[in-house]
């Protein structure tokens, strides 16, 4: 019922947002016409054909670009990150060359505010009738009447197990109720820490992760929470081996560790990696009882993008359900697509760890957005927390 008053609220808008570019347009064209030397400086020139894409590491099917390129000849450059941190770096130095970026939804919204995105022009996306409004929904939360950002994919940050190996190390021990026991419990950290226990190395999730936990706010906790937060990470950091984000596919796959705090969707392509290479290693994402972080990582044109036109036509390219199922099927990740859907793997749509149960969902934490202070704080207690002194 709301999403539908929603939905209706979102054509009205559209219809009112027609409108008023239809009389821009209409004006701008009766000017044209009076004063014709303007017209012919002011003609917008064609964009060359030329796309920098700026995405997750392991996010995409090897044939999603040359596909694109193929049917536009439009050339990517496809260039790749593991942390937020780093993309949120060079969006705020400016001029990052990039027409497309991939934030994370906490980290996106304060890019939103900051000006740092440009609108969408939703005339453009013909495709986006296929996106879930339910995950639309949950976008307004962070970026209102979803004018700037289209999900990529989604998942939630959880603990990933090497299952033989954990339950070789823990012996007698059975396994936990509450799978975030195994990273933050010291009863079990200090048995699992003899097959190798990794981290995402970065801050911001490492201390949503440690919060959840504790019970406290995830993104929105005072001093004292994080500081909670911290004296609970301390008690583990012994017995964690490596902080790794982008490394723990393979880590888990070839069965270097056997515990991972990190990306549902990266344990999910670490199994499937494990098959592929014949390693047998035996690794499932664990949906905890006590919910996972739900997150969301969103396409955004840059605000100082060179090639914007180019940026929609590939924003609309993988809103086409087979393009986007087929990156599913590769990486394991939930897509935003509900046309999509028919097109995923039955492996994959039927793993109630990649496409979670309703009930599962309705326990994840929503995405949130911690403020520009509080990601200060963050980062100062993590590299304490990291260097473990
Ligand atoms: C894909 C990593 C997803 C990043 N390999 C989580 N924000």
């Amino acid at each position: 019922m709301y999403m539908n008053l929603s939905y209706k609220k979102y054509l009205f808008g559209l219809v009112v947002v027609s409108a008023v570019l239809a009389a821009v347009s209409c004006s701008k064209s009766d000017q044209e016409v009076t004063d014709p030397a303007k017209a012919t400086t002011e003609a917008k020139a064609p964009e060359e054909k030329v796309l920098n894409i700026y995405n997750w590491s392991d996010y995409i099917a090897p044939d999603t670009i040359a596909n694109f390129e193929k049917e536009t000849g439009i050339k990517v450059q496809y260039d790749v990150f593991d942390s937020n941190e780093i993309l949120h770096a060079k969006l705020i130095a400016k001029n990052t060359g990039y027409d497309i970026v991939v934030p994370t939804s906490n980290w996106a919204k304060q890019q939103l505010d900051g000006g740092l995105f440009q609108k969408l022009d939703k005339g453009k996306l013909t495709n986006w009738k296929n996106l879930d409004e339910g995950i639309l929904k949950q976008m307004a939360a962070f970026d209102p009447g979803n004018q700037y950002l289209v999900d990529w994919m989604w998942s939630y940050n959880t603990v990933g197990i090497n299952v033989d190996k954990v339950k070789a190390a823990l012996g007698d021990t059975p396994l936990p109720e509450n799978a975030w026991d195994l990273v933050f419990n010291p009863t079990y950290t200090s048995k699992l820490k003899s097959c190798g226990i990794t981290f995402l190395d970065t801050p911001t999730d490492v201390f949503q992760a440690a919060l959840h936990y504790l019970g406290r706010p995830v993104y929105t906790g005072t001093p004292e929470d994080y500081q909670a937060a911290f004296d609970l990470l301390m008690k583990v950091r012994p017995d964690i081996k490596k902080f790794n984000s982008g490394g723990q596919i393979d880590d888990l796959a070839s069965g270097n560790t056997c515990v991972a705090y990190g990306w549902a969707g990266d344990f999910n392509l670490a199994r499937k990696r494990s098959i592929e290479n014949k390693t047998e290693q035996n690794i499932e994402a664990l949906v905890p009882k006590t919910g996972g972080i739900l997150f969301m990582d969103v396409m955004a044109i840059p605000a100082d993008a060179k090639h914007p036109d180019n940026a929609h036509t590939f924003i609309n390219y993988i809103m086409r359900p087979e393009v986007t199922a087929a990156i599913t099927n590769e990486v394991t990740y939930a897509n935003p697509n509900k046309a999509a859907t028919e097109f995923v793997d039955p492996e994959i749509k039927n793993n109630k760890s990649i496409y979670l149960s309703d009930e599962d969902i309705a326990k994840l934490v929503p995405p949130g957005v911690e403020d520009a202070q509080t990601k200060r704080n963050m980062t100062r207690l993590y590299t304490k927390f990291k260097s473990g002194v």
